[in-house]
């Protein structure tokens, strides 16, 4: 993914026609928008290439299946216009390999989780989060998912995967910050309720666009 603004926005709503106007708001502050299971049952696979129309497209869908299964969803995101999907690692090495061939056939990106940013995380992924994080480099994933409510989480994360792009969730709603974050070596948040639930979603993303930039100063 290129690094514009190092925002990524969440669309986790169902209402297509408010995720729409939603990504027209927001399209020149995100290097991609994020989509998930709530607007796709909904809205059918189809929204995946109408909101490509304003930024890449990344399907959350957290892939974990077998790796056939794992083929033919990944295989599904990608041929409706996604240009990333973020999968999970911990169903093991040919399940994430398999997700990554599929991404390489489509010229498309995988991201991987290690741990999670709720709280329930701690109970089963933080534990293997150092293990998932060094088989999405074995793997050639394009990068990891790791989270902005444990900033000392993502700063071990960044000296396991090297320059591996890191996408960091947890921000606002869930109490990270964005600029502690990219400070521990995020290279994009994603922020969904802060945005979308925002009365201004354009102007959230532009003051967290700020945010980001300014912490990336600080970094350098
Ligand atoms: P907000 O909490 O509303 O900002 O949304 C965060 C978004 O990131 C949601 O779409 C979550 O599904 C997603 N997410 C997490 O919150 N935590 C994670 O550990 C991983 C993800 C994700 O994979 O995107």
């Amino acid at each position: 993914m290129r690094k514009k603004t190092g925002l990524i926005a969440a669309l986790d709503m169902t209402d297509k026609t408010q995720a729409l106007s939603i990504s027209k708001e927001i399209e020149y502050f995100v290097d991609a928008i994020k989509v998930g299971y709530p607007l796709v049952l909904e809205s059918g696979l189809g929204i995946i290439g109408m909101i490509a129309e304003f930024a890449p497209v990344i399907a959350d869908f957290k892939v974990a299946d077998i790796p056939n299964t794992d083929k033919l969803i990944c295989r599904q995101a990608f041929d409706a216009g996604a240009s990333a999907v973020i999968v999970h690692g911990f169903t093991g090495r040919d399940s994430l390999m398999e997700c990554v061939n599929t991404g390489r056939e489509h010229h498309g990106e995988i991201y991987v989780v290690t741990e999670m940013s709720h709280p329930g995380a701690l109970d089963f992924l933080a534990p293997a989060a150092h293990k998932l994080a060094h088989l999405a480099v074995e793997c050639g994933a394009s990068g990891i998912v790791a989270p902005a409510t444990r900033p000392e989480s993502v700063r071990d994360m960044r000296r396991i995967v090297g320059e591996m792009p890191i996408i960091s969730p947890g921000v606002g709603a869930q109490g990270g910050s964005a600029a502690e974050a990219i400070r521990a070596g995020a290279d994009h948040v994603i922020v969904g309720r802060s945005i979308y639930n925002s009365k201004a979603p354009g102007k959230e993303a532009e003051k967290l666009v700020r945010e980001i930039k300014s912490a990336c100063d600080d970094r350098t």
